[in-house]
């Protein structure tokens, strides 16, 4: 089933861009498809693509322009130093969120479980649990994820917040027994998102059903979401890839939590 309105797509052009728009596509959705690179792929039929900046809040509010949903992927995406995190993710989410309250749309955000890397492996949280970013990055998916928050509570604006785990093609690592989200179970959830009659403002923790998984307890049964996949047939092939960091180790988050790490003392137990 195709949502009755167009459907904005940004970071068409990277990895789980592509992968949306190739199945969304698939599925006959009206995409209006936008990055800052190049589409490398052949368009879907019925899809188009516009390049913009999301620091270019006009091109934004005109790329949104009767869309019902924006499903937002752009920005960028792993660590890095701040100055290059503040436009697109902090400036860039305010332009996709005022779009989404002219035009009355719904957000998804691609948030990341790097919001919460410093919670210890051990621990099972729940979608209400405390932020902790393990970065630059992850701070900016924390502040992303109380924009929406703020853009509910104030405006109405719905929002689906995705604090997605390790989504790639296939499980490389032990960590990813714990946080891979298969590409299928992406595409289910982003249709969910966007064809769920109302969402409110739901906070979705993005993994397969992983047994080893360090999360519970969120808003998906409210879209109708349940992810069919999961990393365990991988166990025996990467259990045993594990790093030589006891820091990356012990926390969620895994090689971000040790980028740049200057405490000299491991913290005691819990960190705060
Ligand atoms: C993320 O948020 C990144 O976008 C992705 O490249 C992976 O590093 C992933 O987290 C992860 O934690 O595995």
């Amino acid at each position: 089933m195709a949502p009755a309105k167009p459907v904005l797509l940004t970071g068409a052009s990277g990895a789980l861009g592509r992968v949306l728009a190739r199945h969304l596509g698939a599925r006959g959705w009206a995409l209006r498809l936008t990055d800052i690179a190049p589409f490398p792929d052949a368009l879907p039929p019925g899809c188009t693509f516009t390049p913009a900046d999301l620091a270019d809040g006009l091109d934004i509010l005109r790329l949104a322009e009767g869309c019902g949903t924006i499903l937002h992927f752009g920005g960028i995406s792993v660590e890095r130093p701040f100055e290059e995190i503040v436009g697109p993710n902090l400036r860039g989410l305010y332009h996709i969120y005022e779009a989404a309250r002219r035009e009355g749309a719904r957000v998804l955000f691609a948030s990341s479980n790097h919001s919460i890397g410093f919670h210890e492996r051990d621990v099972k949280l729940d979608a209400d649990c405390q932020f902790m970013p393990d970065g630059y990055y992850g701070l900016s998916k924390a502040y992303g994820e109380l924009m929406g928050r703020m853009y509910w509570y104030k405006h109405g604006v719905e929002s689906v917040l995705v604090r997605i785990g390790s989504s790639f093609p296939e499980v490389k690592d032990a960590r990813m027994l714990s946080t891979w989200l298969s590409y299928g179970d992406l595409a289910a959830l982003c249709e969910r998102a966007t064809l769920a009659e109302r969402t409110g403002c739901a906070v979705i923790w993005g993994a397969s059903a992983n047994s080893r998984g360090y999360w519970r307890h969120d808003a998906r049964e409210s879209i109708g979401w349940a992810p069919k996949d999961s990393a365990d047939p991988f166990a025996a092939q990467v259990a045993g890839v594990v790093s030589d960091s006891p820091i990356q180790e012990r926390y969620q988050g895994g090689g971000y939590t040790v980028m740049d790490y200057t405490r000299k003392e491991p913290p005691p137990g819990a960190l705060f």
